[in-house]
Formats: C-alpha cells, structure tokens, sequence
C-alpha cells in the first residue's frame, strides 16, 4: 500500500493524541479533517456497537457557525425544511439544496439562540456557500467555524456511561434536542443524536485544547461497560439505512431521489433556495431513486467506488453506490442509484463491481428496522 501526506490542509483533531494511543489503524479524510475509519478491525467494531458502546473522534463533523440579526433569514434560506417552529436547545435534521434542488450537505441544525445557530455538515463546503448567500442577499450576519469538535458516545450502553460522567438528565433529552453543560472545566453541548442507530449522545466539546481530558474521562466512565474507540459504523448504517454524502448522494441528487421528501416543505410560506426546482421535481415524480440492494451470491466486504449496474437485457440501471457484508443478515447488502423503471422490490440487475459481475436484488430499506 501507499501513504497519504498528511499537511496543514489535512487537519488533525483535538482528540488526535488518544485515537493515536487507542491504536487507530486506518484513516479518511472529511471536511478537510481527518476521520478514523476502523481500531480493531471494521467488524471487531462494529461488533462493539451493537452489543455494547464506543466513543468516536467525529471532529470532522465541523460547525457552521451563523450569527447576527439575519441569521434566522440565512439559514430559513438554505433549507428546504420549515424550521420556522425549531426552538432554541432543539435540533432538525435539514438538507440543504442548491437552486435546482441539488443536494449541497444534509446537516443537522443546532439552535443555540434565536441569532445562533450551528450546521453539523456532511462532507461539503457549507460555509462557503452560506458566505456566499449572505454576500448576495445583502444579510447582516457572521459566519464562520468555531472550535468545536464533536466526540460520540454511541450504542446500547451509550446513556448509561453518559448518565454516569453527565448526570441523569441525559436521559431527559429528546433526540436532537441539546444541553450546554461544564464537565469540570470542559466545556460541551450534549446531543442526542449521532450516526448510528444503537442510541446514545454527542458531546460537542466547545475548547479544542481539551480533547484528550475529555477523551480520557468518557473512557474511564465507559470502563465498567467495556467501552471501544470506534468511528462510525458503514456496516451498521447500511444496514439501517443511513445515507452518506458523497457516496449514496451528490449535488447531481435531489432529495425526493433519496428519500428525504419527507424533510422538504416546498409548500411552506417562507422561501428558500431550490423552491421552484422542489416543486417541479416533487410534481413531475424523480426520475430515478436510491434502493437498497442484496448481493446473493458473493461475500464482498465493500468498494471505494461506484459500481455500475445493468438490467437483465443488458441496459444501463444505475450504480452501486455503498456496500459492505452483513454480518447480522450473513449476506451482502447495497445501495443502489437506479433508474425508476427498475426500483420495484424483487427487480433482479447484475452488479459489475470491482471484484465481478454478480446478482443484484432490489431490496427495501431500512435492512434492518
Ligand atoms: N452528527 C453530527 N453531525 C453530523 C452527523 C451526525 N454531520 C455529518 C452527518 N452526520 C450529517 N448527516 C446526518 C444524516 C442522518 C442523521 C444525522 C446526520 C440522522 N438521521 C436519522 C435517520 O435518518 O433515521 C433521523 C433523522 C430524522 O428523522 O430527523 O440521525 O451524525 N453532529
């Protein structure tokens, strides 16, 4: 294998020096930071989640930080969402869309204060673009990145170690809602949220120069549940249905493609940006949609790259776009960009992946409920 150079453009995080010391093996690269991608080993991992909990280094899930008199305007603007009821300690989950209904991020929303709000994007330039709109829409605000650095605690035991470094009001937090709170001189905001669908919180750790402080007193409260570092799981989000940006969606995607028409309010009196796209597509019906797939007859731990699709007679239907093997369903497991013609569950294609051609069914999502 090769090395990646790792330079200023690569940032490293606050929790650097204990992934390090924890025995991280692997690493990608998202918002320009890097991720730790597997410890043990993916499903040695994964394992952990399922049965137990872990804590992940998520700094790359990076703030956008929007304040001032107009931030309410800017952010009702970059999403198809209606936030207009979002209160304050609440956050939504918000796709944001270029003019055509392009997919830019799908970030979750924080709302610190009426004139302050974060976005805890996906793997796109997000602040550019809002600097962007704000520049054009002539809006009195300020956007930037704060030091902010999200650690995961993640699984069935999630609360409890939480519960037990925090308090019991962690249980108390509906999801996505969120608490600041002062962990012996650390400063967080406590989610309920993160990438997986075992339960539990974030803690978004508000002093970059804490990382490894807080890291050591999330592993020792985790001690009596046997906590592991971990990252977000591929294996576990495929099977529950977690879409990546990126990977299962592009700015070549709108969000009926994937399954997030429910998070678009393209009727709603306020406007945003793709509202007249929003509404032509959701209309006119998509032309194509993101299915789940299951590869029957081979065991293939996943691809680094979009596999085409074909249908029975030979025509183009679609790509692979995220794959891994199941180890709960014992079979491999897929999403699928398939032209509508081909969507219908049970519809029998042929995957031309890296590893050969092969079965490809299409299956319902989530894999797993
Ligand atoms: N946590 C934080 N920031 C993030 C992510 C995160 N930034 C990057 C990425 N993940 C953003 N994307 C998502 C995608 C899905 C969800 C959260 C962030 C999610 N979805 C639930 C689901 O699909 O079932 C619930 C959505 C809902 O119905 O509201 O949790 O994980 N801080």
């Amino acid at each position: 294998m090769f090395e990646i150079g790792i330079v200023q453009r690569t940032r490293t995080t606050p929790f650097y020096e204990s992934i390090v010391k924890a025995g991280v093996k692997g690493f990608t690269v998202y918002n320009h930071m890097l991720l730790p991608t597997y410890f043990e080993s993916a499903e040695a991992d994964y394992w952990y989640l399922i049965n137990g909990v872990s804590m992940w280094d998520v700094s790359c899930e990076r703030q956008v930080e929007i304040t001032g008199p107009d931030a309410f305007k800017l952010v009702t603007m970059m999403t198809p969402r209606n936030i207009s009821k979002c209160k304050v300690g609440q956050g939504k989950y918000v796709p944001i869309v270029d003019h055509n209904g392009g997919m830019i991020n799908d970030p979750i929303l924080l709302k610190l204060a009426e004139d302050h709000y974060w976005l805890s994007i996906a793997d796109t330039d997000v602040a550019l673009w809002a600097k962007g709109l704000a520049l054009g829409m002539g809006l009195d605000v300020k956007i930037g990145e704060p030091d902010v650095s999200p650690l995961a605690v993640q699984g069935p035991d999630a609360d409890r170690v939480c519960a037990d470094l925090l308090g019991d009001w962690i249980y108390d937090l509906k999801y996505f809602w969120f608490r600041e709170y002062d962990l012996d001189g650390i400063p967080l905001v406590v989610q309920r949220s993160g990438w997986s669908k075992q339960g539990g919180l974030e803690l978004y750790l508000r002093d970059g120069s804490k990382g490894n402080e807080l890291w050591d007193k999330v592993a020792e409260a985790g001690k009596p549940y046997n906590i592991k570092p971990g990252s977000p799981s591929t294996i576990e989000r495929i099977e529950h249905g977690l879409f990546s940006q990126g990977n299962d969606m592009t700015i070549e995607n709108n969000p009926f493609e994937i399954g997030l028409g429910k998070y678009c309010a393209v009727d709603q009196e306020a406007d945003f940006i793709g509202k007249a796209a929003l509404q032509r597509i959701k209309a006119e019906g998509v032309t194509q949609k993101l299915v789940g797939v299951v590869l029957p007859d081979v065991t293939i731990k996943g691809i680094s790259r979009w596999a085409p699709l074909t249908s029975s007679d030979g025509q183009a239907a679609g790509k692979i776009t995220s794959l891994t093997y199941s180890p709960r369903l014992k079979k491999t497991i897929a999403f699928g960009m398939v032209p509508i013609e081909y969507t219908e569950i049970g519809t029998e294609l042929i995957a031309h992946t890296d590893q050969g051609e092969t079965a490809a069914v299409v299956h319902e999502t989530p894999f797993i409920k």
